[in-house]
């Protein structure tokens, strides 16, 4: 029987659904080395937390099929797995709704001030005054950096509050185009029009870091910040200067470079940003069909099957 590395939460029927087929051996996250304790395995199921490069690809020549849980795979080296033969896949769309939905509470959240003003009432500032007037967020503004699934989906859900959607990437999107959801806009032009710029890109060598002070620069001192990406994909320093000097009005945040966030981070001092548990996917439902399907597309990559979202069985398959 083929040995299977398990190295993401994996619920008990899934588990032994893979057992009938394969010895399941958990891995602890962010193993790199010592796996001969565990055995040699044919697959590996893993998520975030686990790097999958080069070096760990080299101490397991029996492996033949990563399948990482969600839609970002910045910990695996995608393409030192096709130089291995190792097939790799995601979990992207099975998330687009969760992920979507908790952006939107957070547009609301920031622009109606409902986090805020829930502080203002509990620490009694009411008691001594009410509190000045938010602002509508119906008619205003959004930028969406990295339009894809969770993009689309998040400019469907705005539709109804009368929410312009502008977005940018490197190159246009004709399906979006024609969708009517968004309009394609140069950089700056989305920067300076946005009233909400949301963040959605993967994390990548080109992507990490390249939101900085210029950017927060061209924004306006009304707007606000949303990230729903990978931390790593906004310059922290300048976002907190951006933060600190009324640059922007506010952020939401979902994801850290450092995560868990440490109690101590001085983002946490600023009453100007809501902070999420990386929670984007993190509901029942949708963290039981991304596992289901990271399951269903590692056992098809062991049987020799294309998976339902692959991410280079063709590289592999089609040489
Ligand atoms: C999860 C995510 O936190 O899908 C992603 O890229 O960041 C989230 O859905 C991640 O999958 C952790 O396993």
């Amino acid at each position: 029987m083929e040995t299977v590395f398990i190295s993401s939460g994996i619920p008990d029927d899934l588990r032994e659904r893979l057992a009938k087929r394969y010895r399941v051996v958990d891995v602890p996250e962010g193993t790199t080395e010592g796996f001969a304790a565990y055995g040699e395995p044919a697959g590996w199921f893993m998520d975030g937390g686990t790097p999958v490069n080069a070096a760990v690809l080299a101490q397991l020549p029996t492996l033949r099929a990563v399948s990482n849980h969600g839609v970002g795979y910045d910990s695996v080296d995608v393409p030192a797995a096709t130089s291995a033969g190792v097939t790799v896949s995601n979990t992207p769309e099975v998330l687009d709704n969760a992920v979507a939905e908790l952006t939107l509470g957070l547009i609301l959240a920031l622009g109606r001030g409902i986090v805020k003003y829930d502080r203002y009432v509990r620490d009694g500032s009411w008691e001594r005054e009410w509190p000045p007037y938010t602002n509508d967020v119906h008619g205003k503004t959004l930028g969406v950096v990295g339009m894809g699934r969770i993009g689309r989906r998040l400019a469907e859900l705005v539709q109804p509050l009368g929410i312009e959607v502008l977005y940018h990437n490197r190159s246009k999107n004709p399906a979006i185009d024609e969708s009517g959801v968004a309009t394609h806009a140069e950089w700056e032009d989305m920067l300076q029009r946005s009233d909400f710029v949301s963040l959605h890109t993967p994390l990548t060598e080109r992507t990490r870091g390249f939101f900085v002070k210029e950017d927060f620069d061209l924004m306006k001192p009304t707007a606000y910040l949303i990230n729903m990406a990978r931390g790593a994909v906004v310059n922290t320093d300048d976002l907190i200067a951006a933060l600190k000097n009324g640059t922007i009005a506010g952020a939401a945040l979902d994801v850290f470079e450092e995560e868990p966030l440490p109690a101590s981070h001085e983002l946490l001092t600023l009453d100007n940003v809501i902070v999420q548990p990386h929670n984007g996917s993190a509901t029942v439902e949708t963290r039981r069909a991304m596992v289901a399907l990271g399951i269903e597309n590692l056992e098809d990559m062991l049987e020799g099957r294309r998976p339902r979202t692959p991410l280079n069985w063709d590289d592999i398959h089609s040489s």
